[in-house]
């Protein structure tokens, strides 16, 4: 045992979480189809299991008397949205004016409304759609392959077998263009099961930009050069965005792949010395635009984060604290205006080690885990480290270790309250993961 312990405690954490950056779905996971992947294929299929597991553990909250949204906990038995997240839903922080994600929303709008009255095309802006999209709008509309890694259970939350918790906004744009805008925002709440860290948490806020240019086809003469007016039109307004946020800041237009455009590209900023990407983005795929009846018609779009603007342009550490009702942060914001926050002292952290056997190790999805500790300590969960990893050479068995960090971003935390919640984390984890808990 000790030799086991020892492995864990010095494994090198800071190279795991280095690791852990931003998440690039629809870029670097498509080139990752599902399935290609046999070890990846059984972790899929055995956490699918321990999904529907943790979706009977979070039934139970019903029997508590909690009022659930039906039209989010269906009782489908592909359904994996636990209680915990879908009681984020409604809360709305991007239609809040005096909220970070609702200024930057606000401002963003302005500037498009402001481009908009020099082309003379309106824009429709959108900002109340309900997370509950269809699996068709989140993923088929936008030619996202059936067996994409995207649509796993291990990285949507499924409400049934026919709607999703939408994980990017771009999941509206079919719908609004066959409703015949030619331009249009739409803003909401996305929803990814991912890892925990402080830039990472399972709800985030999107904007879509989308225009469409009916006639240019024609006026360029040909296919192509109308492609290339398009995204000339498409990076002079998000460039003109960028300084209407961020003043003028040092850019790159980085080249990029997405099911849904064609060319593609990210939009990274030079910020506190680090080159920052803030949106996705190209020139649609004409199959998604004939398909929304717009025929040939040429159009963009782009996808910004606004978690991701907001944490630079406010200076907020810690993607948990958009999330805080404590006054000493809600305060310090005011509707129109972007100030710096200052935080209101940082409490000690507290964390707690778990390690254990996994067998097979391929049988394990780390986003079961992440999920288990959400649903028991929320917002008390700083970030989740994997600090050790192996396989037992002689038994095949896998071993993982990690260390849960807890940090109130409220209050000091008392040692005697985490042991409680890191013991109910290894009862579900006995539970509902087949691990043997060490
Ligand atoms: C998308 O979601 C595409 N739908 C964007 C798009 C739209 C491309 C239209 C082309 C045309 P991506 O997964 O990279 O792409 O997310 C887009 C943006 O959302 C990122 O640039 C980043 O700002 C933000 N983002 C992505 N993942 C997270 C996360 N886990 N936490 C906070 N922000 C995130
Ligand atoms: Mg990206």
């Amino acid at each position: 045992m000790a030799p086991i312990l020892l492995a864990c405690y010095m494994s090198g954490a800071g190279a795991v979480a280095a690791a852990g950056g931003m998440t690039a779905r629809y870029t670097r996971a498509f080139v990752r189809p599902l399935g290609s992947n046999p070890a990846a294929a059984t972790r899929r299929a055995a956490s699918h299991q321990q999904t529907r597991h943790m979706m009977m553990a979070s039934a139970s909250s019903v029997a508590e008397g909690k009022q659930l949204d039906a039209r989010v906990h269906t009782g489908h038995h592909k359904n994996n949205v636990p209680v915990a997240l879908s009681e984020k839903i409604g809360r709305e922080l991007h239609r809040n004016p005096s909220h970070p994600l609702g200024i930057i929303k606000d401002r963003i709008e302005g500037y498009f409304r402001e481009r908009a009255a020099t082309t003379g095309v309106a824009v429709e802006i959108v900002d109340n759609f309900f997370p509950v999209v269809s699996i068709v709008n989140n993923f088929d509309d936008l030619l996202i392959p059936p067996d994409h890694v995207s649509r796993s259970p291990i990285d949507t939350y499924y409400v049934d077998d026919q709607q999703v918790l939408r994980t990017h906004t771009s999941a509206h744009q079919s719908t609004m263009l066959g409703k015949g805008y030619e331009a249009f925002l739409v803003t909401g709440d996305v929803y990814r099961r991912d890892e925990i860290d402080r830039t990472h948490y399972p709800v985030f806020h999107q904007m879509e930009g989308v225009r469409v240019f009916p006639g240019l086809l024609e006026k360029s003469g040909s296919r192509e050069e109308g492609v290339k007016m398009v995204e000339k039109d498409l990076k002079d307004a998000l460039e003109g965005m960028v300084m209407a946020l961020f003043g003028d800041v040092e850019r790159r237009w980085v080249d990029t792949y997405f099911p849904f455009t064609d060319p593609s590209f990210e939009l990274e900023i030079f910020y506190n010395d680090e080159w920052l990407e803030v949106l996705g983005c190209g020139v649609m795929q004409q199959e998604i635009v004939r398909k929304a009846g717009k025929g040939e018609t040429l159009g963009w779009a782009f996808g910004l984060g606004l978690e991701r603007l907001a944490m630079v342009l406010f200076q907020i550490p810690d993607i948990r604290l958009f999330w805080s009702t404590d006054k000493r942060f809600t305060d310090q914001f005011s509707a129109g205006k972007i100030s710096k926050f200052s935080p209101f002292s940082k409490y000690p952290p507290c964390y707690k080690d778990v390690s254990f056997w996994v067998d097979p190790v391929a049988g394990f999805n780390n986003n079961d885990f992440f999920e288990i500790v959400r649903g028991v300590g929320g917002d008390l969960v700083e970030s989740v480290v994997l600090v050790d990893e192996f396989v037992h050479p002689k038994t095949g068995r896998g071993s993982k270790c990690f260390r849960v960090n807890y940090r109130s971003m409220e209050r000091s935390l008392t040692n005697d309250e985490i042991d409680v919640l890191q013991e109910e984390v290894r009862k579900q984890m006995a539970e509902a993961l087949k691990v043997e808990l060490r």
